[in-house]
C-alpha cells in the first residue's frame, strides 16, 4: 500500500516542502508539498531528482579503503580506527596545525551536522579550519560582525511589503533565493509587481529574475561599491536621507555623507557602466520610494570589492530607514535563533584575531579563506598542513585554481572524506566515510528559518528508517573525533569519551527540542511534529533592539577598519574607465538543474540542452568569429579551458558568463552519468591569489580572461 509522507528537501535555501509517495520501501514520486504553509507547492528539478540520489549505484553505502589503486570496502571500526590513528600520529609528529578541516555548503542544511559542527571542528585543534564561507558568503557575516556587532544578524528583504526591491549580484529565480528563504521565488516576485512593487536588477548579466524585473542595468563586474556609493552621494547631495526611527540608533551618518561626497555619478559612470542618469533615477527612486530594499548577493560578496559592496548595500538601507522596518531590511524571529544563542554564549563572531602562515591573511571565526588552502599544504615548514578532513565539499571542483588544489590534495599524507561519492575530491583520500541521505534523515532546516523572508519553521522525520550499519553525517563526526582523541593520550582520550558519550545522548533532536523551547516562540518538537505542513509563524517584525550587539547598542553605519579600503577602490576608477578592450570580464552563474558541483550524476538533471557553456555578446561573437555551439578557449595566466559559447544580447559587452562545479571526466571519479555529461571546470582558470583584500574572500566574479576562436 502506498503512503504518503512530507519531506522537507535540503539542497538548497528554500527548503521547499516535499510530498513524497513511497510503497514497501520505495519511492513511487515525489511532488511539492501543494498545502505547506511557506513553499505552496513549489519545486524545482533537484527536489525530484532526491529519488535519482537515493538509488544512485554510484553512491558508497560503506566506508571504503584505497589498496594498491582501487577501493575496497571496510567496517566502520576498521576505517575510523584506522583515520584516528593515522590523523592523531600527523598531529604527534607535526604539530596540531598539520591537520586541516574543509567543509563543504551541504553541511548548512544539515541540522545534526551543524549542531555537532563546533565540537566537531575544534576538537582537531587546528588553525587550518577552511570551508564554502570564504567562496561564499563571508563577505556578509563580516559586514554584520563589522555594523551591527554580530555575524549572525543577517539583513532579509521583506519582499512581502516593500515596494522597491534592488537586486545586485544575485539571481533568485534559479537559486530561489539565498541568505534570503523564500521558496518559489519566482512566483513570490511576480507576485509583487501585481502588488505595484518595483523590480530593479543591477547585473553584468540580463539573468532569469531580470526577466521578470521593471528594470535592468549592466553594470561592470565588480565596481559595485562605486555604484553604491554614488547612489549615496545622490541622496545625501539631494536631501533625501531619512533615518527615520533608526536616526538615534546610527553612529557615522556624517562621516559617511562625507565620504560619498568624493563618488558623485560623474566620477564613477565609465567605471561602472552605468549614465549618469540612470544612476540618478535608481537612486532618487529608490530613496523616494515608501518602503525599499537593497538586496546584495553572491556577486556582491565573491567579488574585489565584496566588503564594502555588501557594506555600502547595507548603509544604502539604514540611510533611507529601511532597516527593521516593514518594506525594508528585516531581521527574522526563528524558532531557533541563532542570533539570540551567539548574544547568549557571547559568539558574536570574530575577525582577524590571527594570520595565515604562508600569505597572512585574516582568520574570521576561527577559519582561513580558501584561497590559502592550497600554499599552506604545498609550502614546507613548520605548520605545514600533512593530513586533511574533507567533509561535504568538492573542493577539487569549487575553489579557484583546482589544478594547484588538486597537486597540494595529492601531496597529502593521509586524507578522509566524509562524503557518499567517489568525485574529484574525494578520489584522492585514502578513506572515505559515507553518511546517510537525505531520505534517511529527520529535517529542520535551522540556518533557512534564520534568513526566511516570512517567520516559518517546520520539522519533519525521516522517511526511511537508518539501514542496518549505517551512520548519519552527525555520527560520522563524533566518531571520528572520538577515535582521533582515543589515540592522542589518556587524558584527551578520557574527556574524548565523555564528550561522545554526552552528545551521542543530546543526539540533534534532543538538542533542537531544547532549543526550540528556549527560542522566541516557546515551540518543542512535538508541536511541530502535529504539523506536517510546517507553522507559518507571521510575517517579520522589527527586532534589532533586542539583537543589535554593538558595545554600544548602536549600528555602526560607517565601519573605520573598512573606510581605508576605499583608497584601494578609487585606485581602480581611472583603470576602469578605459578598459582593455583585448579583455573579458568572466563572472559564475547558476542554473536550474545543478547544485553547485554534484547532482550531477542524476540522469533527469543532466538530459537536455547542457549548462556548462560560456554566455557571450553577440557583438562579441561576431568580433572573435565565434558561431553558436563552437569552442571557445578561455585563458588566463592559471590556465585555458575549451567551452562551447551560447550567444546573446543579454550579457554587458566584455563580460563572459559560465557555472561552476562542472568537469567530472578526470580520472578516477566514479560518477557514471556525470562522466558522460561532464562539463569544463571553470576553475582550472581562476586564480587563487586574487582575492578581496580586505576580508580574503576568493574573487569567482569579474576575473579578467583572454577569449580566443578555438
Ligand atoms: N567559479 C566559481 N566557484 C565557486 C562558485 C561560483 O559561483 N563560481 N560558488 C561558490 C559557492 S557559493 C559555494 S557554496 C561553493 C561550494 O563548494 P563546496 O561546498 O566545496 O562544493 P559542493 O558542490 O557544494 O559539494 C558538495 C559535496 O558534498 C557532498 N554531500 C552532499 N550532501 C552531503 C551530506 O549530507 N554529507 C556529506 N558528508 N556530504 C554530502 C556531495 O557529494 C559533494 O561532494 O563553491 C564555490 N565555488
Ligand atoms: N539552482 C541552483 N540554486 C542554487 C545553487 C545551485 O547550484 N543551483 N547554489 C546555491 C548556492 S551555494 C548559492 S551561494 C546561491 C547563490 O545565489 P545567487 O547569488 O542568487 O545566484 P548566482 O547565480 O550565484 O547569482 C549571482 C549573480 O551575480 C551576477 N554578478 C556576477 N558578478 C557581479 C558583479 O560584480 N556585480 C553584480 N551586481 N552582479 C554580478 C551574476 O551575473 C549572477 O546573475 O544559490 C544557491 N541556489
Ligand atoms: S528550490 Fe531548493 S529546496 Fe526547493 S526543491 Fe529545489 S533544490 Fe529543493
Ligand atoms: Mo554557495
Amino acid at each position: 500500500m502506498a503512503s504518503i509522507h512530507f519531506g522537507i528537501c535540503d539542497f538548497c535555501d528554500s527548503a521547499c516542502g516535499l510530498e513524497i509517495e513511497s510503497a514497501a520501501g520505495r519511492i513511487i514520486s515525489i511532488r511539492g508539498d501543494q498545502e505547506h504553509g511557506f513553499s505552496r507547492g513549489h519545486i524545482c528539478p533537484k527536489g525530484i531528482a532526491h529519488q535519482d540520489l537515493h538509488y544512485d549505484p554510484d553512491r558508497l553505502r560503506a566506508p571504503v579503503r584505497k589498496k594498491g589503486g582501487e577501493w575496497e570496502e571496510v567496517s566502520w571500526e576498521d576505517a575510523l580506527e584506522e583515520a584516528g590513528s593515522r590523523l592523531s600520529e600527523i598531529q604527534r609528529k607535526y604539530g596540531r596545525d598539520a591537520l586541516a578541516l574543509y567543509y563543504g555548503n551541504p553541511i548548512g542544511h544539515n541540522y545534526g551536522s551543524l549542531l555537532c559542527l563546533v565540537p566537531f571542528v575544534k576538537g582537531f585543534k587546528t588553525k587550518n579550519v577552511f570551508s564554502a564561507t570564504s567562496v561564499d558568503q563571508l563577505t556578509r557575516t563580516l559586514v554584520s560582525l563589522l555594523v551591527f556587532g554580530n555575524q549572525a544578524i543577517l539583513p532579509i528583504p521583506d519582499i512581502e511589503r516593500t515596494d522597491y526591491f534592488l537586486i545586485l549580484g544575485a539571481n533568485p529565480v534559479v537559486s530561489n533565493g539565498s541568505i534570503m528563504t523564500a521558496s518559489d521565488c519566482k512566483n513570490r516576485l511576480l507576485e509583487m509587481r501585481k502588488r505595484g512593487a518595483k523590480i530593479v536588477v543591477v547585473d553584468p548579466r540580463r539573468n532569469e529574475t531580470a526577466e521578470i524585473a521593471d528594470a535592468h542595468y549592466f553594470i561592470r563586474p565588480g565596481s559595485d561599491a562605486l555604484f553604491l556609493l554614488s547612489m549615496i552621494n545622490v541622496i545625501f547631495a539631494q536631501g533625501l536621507a531619512d533615518p527615520g526611527d533608526l536616526r538615534k540608533k546610527i553612529k557615522g551618518l556624517d562621516r559617511l555623507k562625507e565620504i560619498a561626497k568624493n563618488f558623485p555619478p560623474s566620477r564613477v559612470t565609465k567605471a561602472t557602466g552605468l549614465s549618469e542618469k540612470d544612476l540618478q533615477t535608481i537612486a532618487t527612486d529608490f530613496a523616494s520610494a515608501k518602503k525599499a530594499v537593497c538586496y546584495g548577493r553572491r556577486g556582491i560578496s565573491t567579488q574585489e570589492f565584496g566588503t564594502l559592496a555588501t557594506w555600502l548595500c547595507d548603509a544604502l538601507n539604514i540611510i533611507t530607514g529601511n532597516v527593521d522596518r516593514p518594506g525594508g531590511a528585516m531581521f527574522t524571529t526563528p524558532a531557533v535563533d541563532l542570533v539570540g544563542l551567539a548574544k547568549l554564549l557571547r559568539q558574536p563572531g570574530f575577525f582577524d584575531r590571527w594570520k595565515s602562515r604562508v600569505s597572512g591573511l585574516p582568520e574570521f571565526n576561527g577559519e582561513f579563506p580558501a584561497a590559502v588552502f592550497a600554499e599552506e599544504i604545498l609550502t614546507s615548514g613548520p605548520g605545514q598542513i600533512r593530513g586533511l578532513i574533507t567533509m561535504a565539499g568538492n573542493p577539487a571542483l569549487s575553489l579557484p585554481n583546482t589544478r594547484r588544489i588538486e597537486q597540494a590534495l595529492k601531496s597529502l599524507e593521509f586524507m578522509v572524506s566524509i562524503d557518499f561519492y567517489i568525485n574529484e575530491t574525494s578520489r584522492y583520500a585514502n578513506l572515505i566515510l559515507p553518511p546517510t541521505g537525505p531520505m534517511e534523515n529527520d529535517h529542520y532546516p535551522i540556518l533557512e528559518y534564520n534568513m526566511s523572508v516570512r517567520n516559518f519553521v517546520h520539522y519533519t522525520p525521516a522517511l526511511f528508517p537508518k539501514p542496518a550499519g549505517a551512520k548519519h553525517n552527525w555520527e560520522i563526526m563524533l566518531d571520528l573525533l572520538y577515535h582521533l582523541e582515543k589515540h592522542s593520550g589518556a587524558a584527551t582520550f578520557a574527556l574524548g569519551w565523555l564528550k561522545r558519550k554526552a552528545l551521542y545522548w543530546l543526539r540533534p533532536d534532543r538538542q533542537l527540542n531544547l532549543l526550540l523551547k528556549l527560542g522566541p516562540h516557546k515551540l518543542s518538537l512535538k508541536k511541530l511534529m502535529a504539523e506536517p505542513h510546517g507553522i507559518d509563524l507571521g510575517p517579520l517584525e522589527p527586532r534589532l533592539d533586542k539583537i543589535i550587539s554593538t558595545k554600544d547598542q548602536k549600528i555602526n553605519l560607517v565601519p573605520e577598519k573598512l573606510v581605508k579600503d576605499l583608497t584601494r577602490l578609487e585606485g581602480r576608477i581611472e583603470q576602469w574607465s578605459s578598459p582593455n578592450k583585448d579583455e573579458f570580464l568572466l563572472v559564475s552563474r547558476r542554473s536550474l538543474r545543478s547544485n553547485n558541483s554534484w547532482m550531477h550524476n542524476s540522469p533527469r538533471l543532466v538530459k537536455g540542452k547542457p549548462d556548462c557553456t560560456l554566455i557571450i555578446n553577440k557583438g562579441d561573437a561576431g568580433r572573435l568569429g565565434l558561431m553558436d555551439g563552437q569552442l571557445a578557449r578561455v585563458s588566463t595566466q592559471i590556465g585555458e579551458i575549451k567551452v562551447p559559447v551560447e550567444i546573446t544580447d543579454d550579457i554587458m559587452p566584455g563580460v563572459v558568463s559560465m557555472p561552476f562545479g562542472w568537469g567530472h571526466n578526470q580520472e578516477g571519479v566514479k560518477l557514471r552519468v556525470a562522466k558522460e555529461h561532464a562539463g569544463v571546470n571553470v576553475n582550472e582558470v581562476t586564480d587563487e591569489k586574487l582575492y578581496d583584500v580586505f576580508s580574503g574572500i576568493s574573487i569567482l566574479d569579474g576575473i579578467p580572461v583572454r577569449i580566443n576562436k578555438y
